[in-house]
């Protein structure tokens, strides 16, 4: 038995004021935040007796920022469940063994404040409180995302100093709606503030702001005193009352239009920035002004590496910028009301915002769902509540264009309450939830990791059934379609988006989603050597944790764009610049409401990787929604490989990127690639003839090539059950052995047959490998590949290893950069030529593994040391492509594989160098679908011709 029985009673504190606006107001306002005097307990009764009385001693306490996770300053330690909750179910109540933080503090309170109602303001605590005021208890608050305020009029004395006491406890029943996939933290990680309400002051304020028929139409809620004016609109109105304004500019996310809006009593001036833009969805469609919206979006938790979900306002601006700059148009709060600022910064830079509940009782479903509080009609009022508490606080916001219940909760009676509450209160959004297995409490059809073929089947509304009643499924099947996660971000990845954004824009009814997930929510900590690196599930000795897969954002957790990012930019850019048969341009438009006018369209030729001509391409402002065909703009001359490069740039500067800022771009081969050709020359072939491999080559010593089939699992590969990496394993490709057939002198060359397998197993590859020198010093290689047997399962790579030279530092290739890219993410990497360094060639995922091929390489050079190797392919013409794809590594698969984190891979004294014949996509089956078919790698006949020389 709790000696707190609040903290086990999912019922709102009725002290709790009603919830209202979060809007910038004149009243008196004075922050709480700083270091507030602090103790941890290990049980709510082992915290201090009498704590919150003003005579009690708190000079032996330590300090504690507000805002922040008390576990990232030394109090205990953060844990990460995906879905498990890391206490049994047993709801509502909670271990005795639950963390409880004191928190003191004394503030001085205005004299002038006296006579006024004093108002204290949490905006965010997770996950239960109680709070008392010079020693007067005067409430208690679950739901950790939310705001609560207590009106402490009573108790507060100004012109004095007066304590505020704070006791925050790890767990309550608030945990069991608070199940979200991210690490368990707590304490104060939102302000607080004491505000001085003034009587007859603009308490609430509803701004209704739509966009019709080229006109805006305005009414604001607000008290019966109160004016609402519009200076640049010349509007100045009674609350309530409501006026068309001819003329007006409607805000959407690519236009963000906002006007200033002061609500004003004799007692108080409340200023909004107010966007015009009306969300319908009609037609089947979900418009904004209407107009059928694509939302590129991503589902955002709040994160930093130091501060956990303590953000600060350059975090948030960061993540406003960084999307922008990526082309992504949409943000899901996944999955909780995010801090208010957030939503401020998606008004003024132009995000479409699905508003989350701080809803998840994910951890239910190992129980089969039983007991889930969805539906159970004791857990109603604190589901409404919740819903109630977000709707009031985030009404106002244009950007918010979507209300959405909370993610994975099931369903149950207590979703109708939340969903009938945003109804009645606000009919001007349509309500999204995913969980419900027949899609009720939702005006959108929403669902999570559908694969690309289902996508297709609901864009034609050919999909099966879902659930028992006709009626509803006949409504769902009406409704529009939201993947409100997919592409999962986890590792390398996600692979497969291409395939998705084709259908979204094929079928009106699917209208995008949101990429699982922004960030990688790694923890910046220390190993035992002092090495710094970020932390997952298990680094913190948690004894139920899921590993790393808190770590799948499309930014690595230093907020660094990952491949991923880059990759999905590209894909969801909103100007196709594409050749057309008939060798002309097509340049399409695919914003949402903007013509073209704002973009400059630079042009370059390259041969060979090098830029021989460049211009500016004069494209039409041609209008959202439509293409133009135009002529290229130049002509090819030379007989090198030529391409034609168009990028879509902004030509002024927005609030979110600088003039020159790249949204898109395409390529068109101008000439093809001639056919390789090389002398062959005489010379020695400086072969170990038992082993089968070189042990010159270009003058360096090496160590290969080998034919070798292995990856280090990538997340996609690892992570699901019976996954590709198990049985990968399981036939033994990471542990080959070579037979070496026969080593024949033929024609001036070698010819090496080797045999490669597993142990185990009947199953191989046959490999010749002809070496024949060139003139100009170095070898000619025609190697391919025969599979032998019966391959039980598709494998990850064909191709060959060999080790370098640990001089050899830098690298220059030709061919698709400047990222990495693989089969099925690969639309991020252009053709040219590129610089890099073997170490910057490095993905560093949190979990280490397969990373940093560049793909569709003719040729590329490793140099240092005063010596150098160049690789070219010398396409056969046969089905052979004349590209290769390459890693340069300072360790091996295997050590990338045995890593745990990236401080694990230490630089070993060779370089390998790996040569793709073959490689299978990314996929994204740590969490959705695998790899698609065409990007699947059966092991089939490969062949490939490289000239290998002196660089
Ligand atoms: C889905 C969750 O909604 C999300 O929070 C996250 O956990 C994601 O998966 C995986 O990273 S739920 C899953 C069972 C599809």
């Amino acid at each position: 038995m709790t000696s707190a029985p609040y903290l086990e009673d999912p019922r709102p504190d009725a002290r709790m004021l009603p919830p209202r606006a979060a809007v910038r107001s004149d009243a008196p306002r004075m922050s709480l935040n700083g270091q507030w005097r602090f103790e941890l307990s290990p049980t709510v009764e082992e915290a201090p007796a009498g704590f919150a009385d003003p005579g009690f001693d708190d000079a032996g306490w330590a300090q504690l920022p507000v805002p922040a996770h008390w576990q990232l300053h030394g109090y205990g330690k953060p844990a990460y469940t995906n879905t498990r909750y890391p206490f049994p179910i047993d709801p509502p109540h909670v271990p005795t063994e639950n963390p409880t933080g004191s928190y003191r503090r004394t503030v001085a309170v205005p004299a002038d404040w006296a006579g006024e109602r004093i108002v204290l303001r949490f905006e965010g605590v997770d996950s239960c409180f109680a709070v008392w005021v010079n020693g007067h208890e005067v409430g208690t608050a679950q739901g950790s995302r939310l705001p609560s305020e207590f009106d402490v009029t009573e108790v507060v004395r100004p012109g004095a100093d007066n304590l505020v006491a704070v006791r925050v406890h790890q767990w309550s029943a608030g945990s069991y709606l608070e199940d979200q996939d991210m690490w368990w933290m707590s304490g104060i990680f939102r302000e607080v503030s004491l505000l001085a309400r003034p009587a007859s002051g603009v308490e609430d304020v509803f701004v209704h702001a739509g966009y019709d028929d080229g006109a805006g139409m305005l009414r604001v809620e607000a008290p019966a005193n109160a004016r609402v004016l519009v200076p640049e609109l010349g509007i100045d109105v009674a609350a309530g009352e409501e006026v068309r304004v001819e003329g007006v500019q409607p805000w959407s996310a690519e236009v963000p239009r906002l006007y200033d809006v002061a609500v004003v009593t004799p007692a108080e001036r409340v200023e909004l920035r107010v966007g015009f833009r009306t969300v319908r969805i009609s037609g089947g469609l979900l418009t904004v002004n209407g107009n059928r919206v694509l939302l590129r979006g991503v589902n955002r938790h709040e994160f930093h590496p130091d501060r956990g979900r303590a953000v600060t306002e350059q975090d948030m601006l960061d993540d406003v910028l960084l999307m922008k700059r990526h082309n992504v148009n949409a943000v899901r709060t996944s999955h909780y009301p995010p801090h208010p600022r957030f939503l401020e910064l998606c008004d003024e830079y132009g995000l479409y915002v699905v508003d989350e509940c701080d809803l998840e009782t994910h951890g239910f479903v190992h129980v089969g769902w039983r007991g889930n509080p969805t539906d159970d009609p004791t857990w109603g009022d604190a589901y409404e509540d919740r819903m109630r508490r977000m709707v009031e606080r985030d009404k106002n916001h244009p950007s918010v264009i979507m209300w959405s219940l909370g993610n994975e909760s099931w369903t149950g009676r207590n979703l109708e309450r939340m969903y009938r509450y945003a109804k009645d209160r606000d009919p001007g959004r349509p309500v999204h939830y995913e969980h419900c297995p027949d899609g009720r409490w939702s005006d959108v059809y929403s669902r999570m990791y559908a694969s690309q073929a289902e996508t297709d089947l609901i864009g034609r509304r050919e999909e099966p059934a879902r659930g028992v009643d006709p009626v509803q499924d006949a409504a769902r099947r009406e409704a529009p379609f939201v993947l409100c996660e997919y592409a999962h971000a986890m590792g390398n990845g996600p692979g497969g988006l291409t395939e998705y954004q084709e259908l979204f824009e094929a079928h009106p009814r699917c209208q995008g989603g949101f990429v699982w997930e922004w960030i990688d929510h790694g923890l910046r900590t220390r190993d035992a050597q002092g090495r710094e690196f970020f932390g997952y599930g298990g680094d913190f000795g948690e004894e139920l944790h899921d590993g790393n897969f808190v770590a799948d954002g499309l930014l690595f957790p230093d907020r660094t764009p990952s491949p991923g990012l880059h990759e999905f930019a590209k894909v969801i850019e909103p100007v196709r610049i594409a050749g057309t048969p008939d060798g002309r341009l097509r340049v399409t438009n695919l914003h949402e409401v903007l013509d073209l006018g704002h973009l400059r369209f630079p042009w370059a030729v390259e041969e060979d990787g090098v830029e021989v001509e460049s211009g500016e391409l004069d494209v039409p402002h041609v209008a959202a929604g439509e293409s133009v065909e135009l002529d290229l703009p130049a002509k090819a001359g030379g007989d090198a490989e030529t391409w034609l490069t168009v990028r879509a740039v902004l030509a002024g500067d927005e609030p979110w990127a600088p003039t020159g800022h790249e949204i898109g771009w395409g390529q068109v081969r101008l000439v093809e690639r001639p056919r390789g050709a090389a002398l062959p020359g005489s010379g020695a072939v400086a072969l170990d003839r038992v082993r089968g491999v070189l042990t010159e080559l270009a003058g360096l010593t090496v160590d290969g090539p080998r034919l070798d089939a292995w990856r280090a699992p990538t997340d996609n590969d690892r992570i699901p059950r019976d996954s590709a990496a198990d049985a990968w394993r399981a036939i033994g490709l990471h542990r080959l052995r070579h037979r070496v057939v026969d080593v024949r002198d033929e024609d001036g060359g070698v010819v090496v047959r080797t045999r490669t397998a597993p142990a185990a197993l009947d199953a191989g590859f046959l490999s010749t490998m002809r070496w024949v020198p060139l003139a100009g010093g170095g070898l000619l290689l025609d190697v391919s590949v025969q599979p032998e047997g019966e391959w039980p399962a598709p494998i990850p790579r064909l191709g060959l290893v060999c080790s370098l030279p640990a001089e050899l530092d830098g690298v220059t290739w030709y061919g698709g950069g400047p990222g990495e890219a693989y089969p099925d993410t690969r639309r991020a990497a252009r053709i040219g030529r590129f610089t890099s360094s073997v170490d910057a060639l490095q993905t560093p995922y949190v979990m280490p593994q397969e990373n940093g091929r560049r793909a569709d390489v003719r040729w590329a050079e490793l140099t240092g040391g005063g010596g150098g190797l160049r690789i070219e392919a010398l396409p056969t013409g046969e089905g052979d492509p004349g590209t290769f794809a390459f890693t340069a590594r300072r360790w091996t698969s295997a050590d990338l594989d045995a890593a745990r984190h990236p401080v694990d891979l230490v630089p070993r004294d060779r370089v390998w160098l790996t040569v793709d014949l073959a490689h299978r996509g990314i996929g994204t089956a740590s969490c959705g679908p695998d790899v698609l078919p065409q990007h699947e790698l059966h092991a089939a006949p490969v062949r490939l011709r490289l000239a290998m020389t002196p660089a």
